[in-house]
């Protein structure tokens, strides 16, 4: 029925099954849907046959959540639920070494990351909306806020647990119940975390969580009984979705793409500044909503900066996922490494200069080698569409307005960083950039007490701290 074949070890630490099903009403059961295939990007290898959700089955599990959310979630104390979202959470750190695993597998994302950012930063996240469940009279929204109903959430491959963690934590926190759809190629992790809910008896319903592909999520986002939608994807399908819920009155939160600036003056501690650059756009990848994909260097420092920058990339190692000193993992597709080299041909042919970490990639699997391009114009598709992949574009400027131009210049405007000594310059900036969060000497930094989300074609609403508990109240 599969074919799958990785080193027995790592399928022990993953507790990889062969198949997986879905979880609706607090029972895992074969979905009606055409079952899917989960692959392991590193290998190209089958890792899993997955169930995924017919329309009925969309149905089935929303009125399990609807029931649930009737009769006994939103009549709960909130101190009662706050027990269940602790008890997620502690599951979540005893399993850690399983779901980082199984993250790494069948994402692709380096271990050292699926380890020490994913799955801690999921654990955190329950444990920062448990803390919020008994205090939502004290949030700021009045006494006693009321929950929305049944959210109905939808989410990407590029941070498979802790996209489902972002989602459901909130949710529940705020007395909502959920049905949520992982991304078809990353689902595994989502359904362990299924399997923990299970574990933590949560009342049946609860939470759903139905794989499948973006057919399942537009039936989802379009059920008549789902009251909040929240999504985290492509612009062009959270523009479809805004489109199809046009006069209903479901809230909705959209998450989409990207393009940070991420900027360096010529005062910046440059050596400090490559980690956070390297970071910033290697990390995950570079399947990151958020990644400073737009590198904007003070002319005065450019040369310098760059030459360091390639001395750093050359040391990263690309490769086996599961290697704890791997530094970039796997593209986590085919369709997404089709769309990366697409992207990357196009700066060559509009004349950016293109620079490659000569670092050897396997044979086997979706890999890219991390890539520079200097000489860009802000006309540059380059410069301007989100390539979602570890390739940096390099522009410079001369003063902070100009900085200020150039960084807002973009459809996006999910976040930026500054990196200087001066301190009121970086309050300067911050106030003048069109970006949801702005990072200071530092990139890619989460933490669930501080909102995240973006202007313009990066999305509304936000997710984290107090004003992410908006999107899941009445208030
Ligand atoms: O996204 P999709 P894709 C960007 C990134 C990437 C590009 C394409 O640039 O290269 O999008 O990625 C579900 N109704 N981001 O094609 O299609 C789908 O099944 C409801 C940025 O993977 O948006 C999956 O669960 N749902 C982004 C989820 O939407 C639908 C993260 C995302 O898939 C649907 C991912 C529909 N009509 C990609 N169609 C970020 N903000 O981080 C698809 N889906």
């Amino acid at each position: 029925m599969w074919e799958y074949a990785p080193a027995p070890e790592s399928r022990d630490i993953a507790n990889l099954k062969p198949n997986y099903r879905m979880f609706v009403d607090g029972k895992f059961v074969e979905g009606t849907g055409e079952p899917l295939k989960t692959i392991n990007p590193a290998t190209e290898e089958v890792l899993a046959e997955v169930s995924t959700a017919s329309a009925s089955d969309v149905d089935n599990a929303v009125k399990a959540a609807r029931r649930a959310y009737d009769r006994v979630w939103s009549k709960m104390p909130g101190s009662e639920r706050a027990k269940y979202i602790y008890r997620i959470a502690r599951q979540i750190q005893e399993r850690a070494r399983e779901l980082a695993v199984l993250e790494s597998l069948d994402n692709g994302k380096p271990i050292k990351e699926s380890r020490d950012v994913d799955v801690p930063t999921a654990a955190a996240h329950f444990f920062y909306h448990a803390g919020w469940a008994d205090k939502l009279s004290y949030a700021g929204y009045g006494p006693d806020p009321k929950p929305l109903g049944v959210a109905g959430q939808v989410i990407p491959w590029n941070f498979p647990l802790l996209m489902a963690a972002w989602k459901i934590a909130p949710a529940l926190a705020c007395g909502n119940t959920v049905v949520l759809k992982p991304a078809e190629t990353t689902p595994l992790t989502a359904l362990v975390l299924a399997d923990i809910i299970q574990q933590c008896d949560l009342p049946p319903g609860v939470v759903n969580i139905i794989p499948g592909a973006g057919d399942v999520g537009a039936t989802l986002v379009e059920h008549p009984d789902v009251n909040k939608v929240a999504f985290t994807g492509s612009t062009d399908v959270g523009k479809i979705i805004q489109r199809q819920l046009a006069g209903t009155n479901k809230k909705l939160t959209l998450e989409l793409g990207g393009k940070a600036a991420n900027i360096v003056f010529d005062d910046a501690p440059l050596d400090q500044a490559v980690e956070g650059i390297v970071n910033g756009i290697f990390f995950n990848q570079g399947h990151v909503c958020c990644a400073g994909s737009r590198l904007l260097v003070q002319e005065s420092v450019a040369d310098e900066l760059l030459e360091k920058l390639q001395t750093r990339i050359q040391t990263l190692r690309v490769g086996d996922p599961l290697d704890k000193n791997t530094d970039v993992g796997a593209i986590n597709s085919g369709e997404q490494l089709a769309k990366i080299k697409e992207l990357t041909e196009s700066g060559e042919a509009e004349g950016a200069q293109r620079w490659t970490s000569s670092c050897p990639l396997p044979d086997k699997g979706f890999f890219f080698a991390p890539t520079v391009f200097s000489n860009v114009s802000q006309a540059m598709r380059i410069a301007r569409e989100e390539i979602f992949g570890p390739v940096l574009s390099v522009l410079t400027f001369r003063t902070p307005d100009e900085a200020v131009a150039k960084a807002n210049n973009t459809p996006y405007g999910l976040s930026a960083g500054v990196w200087t000594e001066k301190g009121s310059r970086i309050l300067w900036m911050a106030q003048r950039m069109r970006a949801g969060v702005v990072w200071s000497n530092t990139f890619n930094r989460f933490d669930p007490a501080a909102p995240f989300g973006g202007y313009q074609e990066s999305g509304f609403g936000r997710e984290g701290g107090r004003t992410g508990l908006e999107a899941y109240l009445d208030v």
